[in-house]
């Protein structure tokens, strides 16, 4: 039996890859792990059952046997390091490709994540004029660093590995925002991530959940 792993019932993105359950659902995708999904509510997220998975009530979560972890970025390396094909052999290399996924979720990610709950939380306060452009500076200046290491090379590192799966997932919640389109090698490095097969499967699964809560109208 395959891991399973927890998603929003009903996700605030409409099913657009937006949720942290899609870098996992990647992940297993790209080393040809089948698991299941078990869909959450927010009030079951919130319950005790699912707290013992998460103590903070968040998805995703990942379950295999006797393991239970939370943070999908611990659960993409688990996978990465379980499976071929998501970490170099090499140990200096998959030190980098490690230190390249710290890179996304505790560098690039937080202020990407301020920028968009601001957007959404902030919108009708008397401050958020004024500090919206200092957050949108803050992605910025992280968005220009990126690119410049990134330069003309297709991945962050010699090959895809784990740390573009997570630097894509998390570039992807700037979208819509007008911010990544003065970085066209980074537009171009989230193309090259998202035209992936397995990015593709994980992408068009988690779009059927929201598809079944909302099928097409009948006349
Ligand atoms: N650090 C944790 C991890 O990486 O696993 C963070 C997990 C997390 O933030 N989970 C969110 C959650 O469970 C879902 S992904 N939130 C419910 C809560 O905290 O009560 C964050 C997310 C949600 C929705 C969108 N969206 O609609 O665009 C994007 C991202």
């Amino acid at each position: 039996m395959g891991p399973t792993i927890t998603a929003f019932k009903s996700s605030p993105d409409r099913g657009r890859g937006l949720a942290r359950d899609m870098r996992v659902r990647w992940a297993l995708e790209e080393v040809g792990q089948p698991y299941d999904v078990r869909l959450v509510t927010f009030a079951e997220m919130k319950a005790p059952t699912h707290r013992a998975l998460n103590p903070f009530g968040q998805i995703p979560t990942y379950e295999d046997g006797d393991l239970a972890l939370f943070e999908s970025g611990a659960i993409v390396l688990h996978i990465a390091e379980r499976h071929s094909g998501l970490l170099p052999n090499e140990a200096a290399g998959r030190a980098r490709a490690i230190a390249w996924m710290f890179a996304a979720l505790s560098t690039v990610e937080p202020p990407i994540v301020e920028r968009s709950m601001a957007v959404l939380v902030e919108r009708d306060t008397p401050w958020f004029d004024a500090r919206q452009p200092m957050l949108e500076d803050r992605v910025r200046t992280r968005l220009a660093e990126l690119s410049g290491r990134l330069g003309d090379a297709d991945w962050l590192d010699g090959a895809f590995s784990a740390a573009d799966l997570m630097m894509v997932t998390v570039l992807r919640r700037l979208a819509g925002s007008g911010i990544l389109e003065a970085y066209p090698s980074l537009c171009a490095y989230i193309a090259r991530g998202e035209a992936r097969p397995a990015y593709q499967r994980a992408f068009d699964a988690q779009l059927a959940v929201f598809a079944a809560l909302s099928p097409p109208a009948t006349c």
